[in-house]
């Protein structure tokens, strides 16, 4: 799978930006992925594997992993990880029980040595839920202020409309673009 990956990233060159796209079960990780292609301003490309897409944009392209069960791939997260620009943390924004589990999650992978240029996109996903937690809220409870090595950046989005996904994905092409 490491060499997999390896040689994916020697065929697409240098342009290709590696995602990791994690969170809990059932947060709208497969969704949200699924719906960036099906926005008009992207093109599909051939599906390799039922969760690796290829994000097309005009200046940038960016090649996402939607990790089905990371803990049945933990012995090859380094490979994943060396490979990895950006994280796509996605938060179900009706779910306030987890997001303990969610805050320990992001720290550990932000600790990792191997993610230490990563930059990371909050995906407050399922806004269209009534009471659902807000931006400021899920903010203010993962400490997302404390960090200063990461760039890092909190978009509130519903997957089934794809409100806030255009939004989330133009700041990762500025990052991409700046870095
Ligand atoms: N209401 C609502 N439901 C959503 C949204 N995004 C995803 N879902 C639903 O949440 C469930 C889990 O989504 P899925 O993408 O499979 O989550 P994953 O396990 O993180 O990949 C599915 O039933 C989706 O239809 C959203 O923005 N709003
Ligand atoms: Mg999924």
């Amino acid at each position: 799978m490491g060499q997999l990956i390896a040689k994916l990233m020697s065929i697409f060159g240098n342009q290709e930006h590696m995602v990791i796209i994690v969170g809990l079960d059932n947060e709208g990780k497969t969704t949200i992925l699924y719906r960036f292609l099906t926005n008009e301003v992207v093109h599909m490309c051939p599906t390799i594997g039922s969760n690796v897409e290829e994000i097309i944009l005009p200046k940038t392209c960016f090649f996402m992993w939607d990790i089905v069960r990371p803990e049945a791939l933990s012995f090859i997260w380094n490979t994943y990880y060396s490979n990895t620009e950006f994280i796509i943390l996605v938060i179900d924004s009706t779910d306030r029980d987890r997001l303990l589990t969610t805050r320990e999650e992001l720290y550990k992978m932000l600790a990792h040595e191997a993610l230490r240029d990563a930059s990371v996109l909050i995906f407050a996903n399922k806004q269209d839920v009534k009471d659902s937690m807000r931006m400021v809220g899920i903010s203010h409870f993962l400490t997302l202020s404390t960090i200063k090595d990461h760039s890092w950046h909190i978009q509130g989005c519903c997957a089934l409309t794809r409100e806030g996904l255009p939004a989330g994905l133009q700041w990762m092409e500025s990052q991409a673009s700046a870095n």
